[in-house]
């Protein structure tokens, strides 16, 4: 209850100065189980030398599969020679190598079901491995040079290419399956050894070792092993000790990033060896960290457990499937080296290796694993208008009419908890929203839509068809017992939660989602239409009265398995349950959007995140970004954070800034705590209403740049927003910058300001290359090793750059929402690169909302900058997608897809209705379209190939060329 109230508190009263109750959450010496990993791994670095892993393959035992398909073998431990683990490599068809070990005929069973949730299909593995067995290792080689080397005694796996050694499992022989015991056996350990005088530290351990070895290994205390209390709950363990410890060591890699979810750099920081940044491992336990630090390795929400590793000449990757708790130490023993440990609760080792060799091939490898982003529909990645809450049907109508006074784009109106009666979700309070299928149709006829939250708490009352359907299906998490249901406190009051482990509640749960009745007396949504989109809040579970305000780890979901097994998981599947119900229950399927605050590996096929519950702070706006490049590498690419932070009122200077940050992120939404001041935008006074009117319309002008990069996204698995390692990996200088990103692959450069009282921003610029301000069109210039510019940043002012090399497809005219564009003609901004001549970009449009796109319904364009002749500039337009151009009339074509394509046929009439060409070198003699002269008009200024000369670039507008987009065309400009 103490949680539960002091929520409550702060509905009413929200303090000045926020920050996370750190004693709520657990540090690692609070967690029994991170306490004896980390205790075992500073045993071993202080007896360096004499450390050995006990583990070790019985070479008599080793299999290769008749089809070469997989190598197995069974593992022991020296320490207890009675308990057998079975080893089970494999590599997969594009070269990942997974390794599995698991406990063999135990006194219990180990979670092992991790990566099947993770996992979009069973991998296909590789038939051209040859395994080759020696006395002491077994390797193999594949690929180009890659080999994985499986040795003996001690067991260790390394990935090598080229001979050098990439990823390296147990090098340091810290792994550690703890079997499952008696709890009567006899104690392992005895006393210690006292080290005689003289003896280092390093014999001192010898000493131990010889004397009981259990003890060296496992420590002198049986620490946490039957039960464990954290503050007032007390955490039974049934199953006593299970967890699971493994060092991966990158002797070649000095920059790992990932295992979101964390308030910190992208470049992870170091939390052992001689001076670590932080003390604590980096956390991942899905947590409602309520007023989180800004820099910090406390859990949040969500857990990724994937984590590149990155030097100048290499990629690496891996995904460590685990669903239970797990926490990650970091050290460098050089610049140039990394070494990470990972010590889990329970479950077993199941390890993917990902050989790269470079970014763009680990996002390859991991999509294949777990899935690319789906792609979202067009409306979701506009303007979001959230609070908690608006208050009323009328409240949202007003809202809504106030945007279109102030020609603001919005997309999506939100309502949270309070729309629920007694926060029954599904249920319309009525006082307040007394026609809510009025309500959502007059958004509906604006072409906007609504997203309505769904949290997983059910209210425990008998007139709550939801919760009553759940309790008649046997569907809800049950306490320790295995049979009783679990009770917790939420906002709803004494609540249950659905087991989505449990097979029995998916259909069921999709029912409640349709739009019609089903008859029988059975719930579904009728109160609802087919423009309501869900927001699901809360799925850590976050539990009022629960251990770190979550659930306890000895509940039970279906098949037995604790809630520790699974917990990292268990948000996931309601997220994606609900993405499912909200695409199904249309026909045909449409796009769904749901927003989840809790993920895991594999969320990214369903939906959104955001980064919950941020303070409206500088710091928090500027890790905000942080956290959305490190979800994005981890695969989760439809993000972002509060616009206007969720605690407090952001001055409007900062609010404007956070406006900067949002229209820049995947996903764009702002939101506030309900005890917050309204913050709309059209609220605020000049100048900063008209600034931020500009920032919305920018990133409507540009959500076809969005869109054409979330596709690419959903087909690579690249992120829609790269830090410059992905973009740059053999700059160095890029390797640590969190702070600035480009947009997909279409060249923008952005560097939004997160500081107060700024009036100009260093960016830096990684390649020689010439990179133009969007805005004022001035050329910089860089140098090969890379280069800090500075720009103008002043309120109005977004350091906003165009690589130079890009064409952008934009489109220009200010619009109330993203679906009142589909027929708005495009602009194309031409940025040549330094050569004066090349640039390139892409456009992939579709009908933003169905599935017909996978059955060829799309328009995909590529536009090229090229060197005719020595004097000629050819600009061109051609199809990357399957159909064929068909012939131009009088120059112009009018579409260049046959009949078949329905929604290239839709957009026949929208034209380009001019080109913007940065960079000319001189003005033109002429600019042609098919022998036919254009009207056109240029502005001297630095052409992009004065290599030497910065300051405002020429600039060649081609008005109106009379070309549709979907055609094949070709612009001649003559020098
Ligand atoms: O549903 C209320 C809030 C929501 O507005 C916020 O975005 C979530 O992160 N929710 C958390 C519950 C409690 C917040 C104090």
């Amino acid at each position: 209850m103490r949680a539960f109230s002091s929520f409550i508190l702060l509905a009413s009263i929200v303090p000045t100065v926020l920050s996370v109750k750190t004693q709520d959450f657990k540090t690692c010496s609070q967690a029994g189980f991170c306490r004896r990993g980390r205790a075992l791994a500073t045993r071993a670095s202080e007896s360096a030398t004499s450390w050995k892993s006990p583990y070790s393959i019985d070479p008599n035992t080793v299999f290769i599969a008749p089809n070469q398909a997989s190598f197995t073998a069974s593992v022991k431990s020296s320490l207890y020679p009675a308990i057998s683990f079975g080893l089970d490599v494999r590599v997969h068809d594009d070269g990942v190598v997974r390794v599995r070990m698991d406990e063999v005929n135990g006194l219990g069973k180990r979670y092992d079901e991790a990566a099947s949730w993770a996992l979009i299909a069973e991998p296909k593995i590789s038939s051209s491995i040859q395994w080759k067995v020696g006395k002491k290792d077994v390797r193999a080689i594949y690929g180009k040079g890659v080999e994985v080397v499986i040795e003996f005694e001690p067991l260790k796996v390394t990935l090598l290419k080229n001979g050098q050694e990439e990823i390296v499992l147990n090098g340091r022989g810290l792994l550690h399956m703890e079997h499952f015991r008696k709890k009567e056996e006899p104690k392992l350990a005895v006393e210690a050894e006292v080290p005689e005088e003289g003896l280092n530290a390093d014999d001192a351990q010898k000493v131990v070792k010889l004397e009981n070895p259990r003890a060296w290994f496992e420590g002198e205390s049986e620490d946490a092993y039957w039960e464990e209390s954290f503050s007032s709950w007390t955490d039974t363990k049934p199953k006593g000790p299970q967890s699971l410890f493994i060092d991966v060591t990158f002797p070649n890699h000095g920059h790992v990033y990932g295992i979101p979810q964390h308030a910190s750099t992208l470049d992870l920081r170091t939390t052992t060896g001689e001076d670590p940044y932080y003390s604590d491992p980096y956390r991942l336990y899905n947590a409602d960290t309520f007023e989180y630090l800004a820099d910090s390795t406390m859990s949040l929400y969500g857990s990724i457990p994937l984590m590149h590793a990155h030097s100048t000449d290499s990629t690496v990757g891996v995904f460590n499937a685990i669903g239970s708790e797990t926490w990650v130490d970091i050290s460098h023993p050089t610049p140039k080296s990394t070494e990470t440990y990972w010590i889990s609760e329970s479950g077993i080792l199941d390890i993917f290796l990902m050989p790269g060799p470079t970014p763009k091939d680990v996002f390859a490898q991991y999509s294949s694993l777990t899935g690319t982003q789906a792609l979202p529909a067009d409306w979701a990645i506009g303007y979001h208008q959230c609070r908690w809450n608006y208050i009323s049907s009328e409240d949202i109508r007003t809202v809504q009419k106030k945007f279109d006074e102030a020609d603001m784009p919005v997309d999506v109106f939100w309502l949270d908890i309070e729309y629920a009666e007694d926060h029954k979700y599904f249920i319309w309070d009525k006082k307040n929203f007394p026609d809510p299928v009025d309500m959502i149709n007059d958004v509906q006829d604006t072409s906007r839509k609504m997203v309505i939250i769904i949290d997983p708490h059910l209210k425990r009352v008998s007139s709550y068809p939801v919760y009553q359907e759940a309790v008649e299906r046997n569907v809800l998490v049950k306490q320790k017992d295995g049979t009783s249901e679990y009770e917790g406190w939420c906002w709803s009051g004494s609540s249950a939660w659905v087991d989505f482990f449990n097979p029995a509640s998916w259909d069921w749960w999709k029912t409640l989602f349709k739009t019609h009745s089903l008859g029988d007396g059975k719930f579904s949504w009728v109160e609802s239409t087919e423009n309501v989109y869900i927001w699901n809040d809360m799925n850590e579970p976050a539990i009022f009265n629960g251990p770190e305000i979550s659930m306890p780890r000895d509940n039970i979901h279906y098949g037995g398995w604790e809630h520790r097994d699974v917990h990292n998981i268990n948000g996931m599947l309601f997220s994606n349950l609900t993405s499912q119900a909200v695409m199904e229950r249309s026909t045909p399927y449409k796009r769904p959007f749901v927003l989840t605050r809790s993920f895991y590996a594999g969320s990214q096929r369903f939906g959104a995140m955001w980064t919950g519950d941020n303070l409206g702070t500088w710091e928090h706006m500027a890790v905000g970004i942080k956290m959305v490049l490190a979800n994005s590498i981890a695969g989760f690419a439809f993000s972002g954070s509060d616009v206007g932070g969720f605690f407090g009122n952001p001055e409007p200077e900062m609010l404007v800034r956070w406006y900067h940050v949002g229209a820049f992120s995947p996903f764009f939404r702002a939101h506030a705590h309900i005890d917050t001041k309204r913050r709309e935008p059209f609220l605020l006074d000049e100048p900063y209403k008209s600034i931020v009117k500009d920032i919305l319309r920018l990133r409507y002008s540009m959500l076809p740049i969005w869109y054409t990069a979330f596709r690419e996204s959903s087909v690579t698995g690249l992120p829609v927003v790269r830090p410059h390692y992905v973009v740059f990996p053999k700059d160095e200088g890029g390797f640590s910058i969190d702070d600035q990103f480009f947009v997909g692959g279409s060249g923008i450069l952005v560097k939004p300001v997160t500081e107060k009282g700024v009036t100009e921003a260093s960016v830096y610029i990684p390649e020689d290359e010439v990179y133009y301000d969007y805005f004022s069109q001035h050329a910089y210039r860089s140098a090969a090793k890379g280069k800090n510019i500075t720009v103008p940043a002043a309120l109005h002012q977004l350091p906003l750059l165009i690589r130079g090399g890009s064409i952008l497809p934009t489109r220009e005219r200010p619009r109330r929402s993203s679906t009142l564009m589909k027929q708005d003609p495009f602009t194309l901004r031409v940025a040549l690169d330094k050569t004066g001549f090349n640039a390139r970009g892409e456009l992939y449009l579709d009908d933003g909302t169905t599935y017909s796109h996978q059955e060829g319904q799309f328009v995909w364009k590529e536009f090229k900058s090229e060197k005719q002749s020595k004097n000629v500039i050819k600009i061109s337009s051609h199809d990357l997608g399957s159909e064929k151009p068909t012939e131009a009339v009088d120059g112009v074509a009018l579409t260049t897809y046959d009949g078949g394509n329905a929604f290239a046929k839709s957009i026949s009439s929208v034209r380009v209705e001019k080109l913007v060409v940065l960079g000319v070198a001189s003005k033109p003699k002429g600019v042609k379209l098919g022998g036919k002269e254009l009207e056109w008009e240029y502005t001297p200024g630095v052409g992009a190939q004065e290599s030497k000369k910065e300051g405002i670039a020429s600039v060649l507008v081609i008005k109106d060329p009379k070309v549709a987009i979907t055609t094949d065309w070709e612009i001649s400009i003559q020098l």
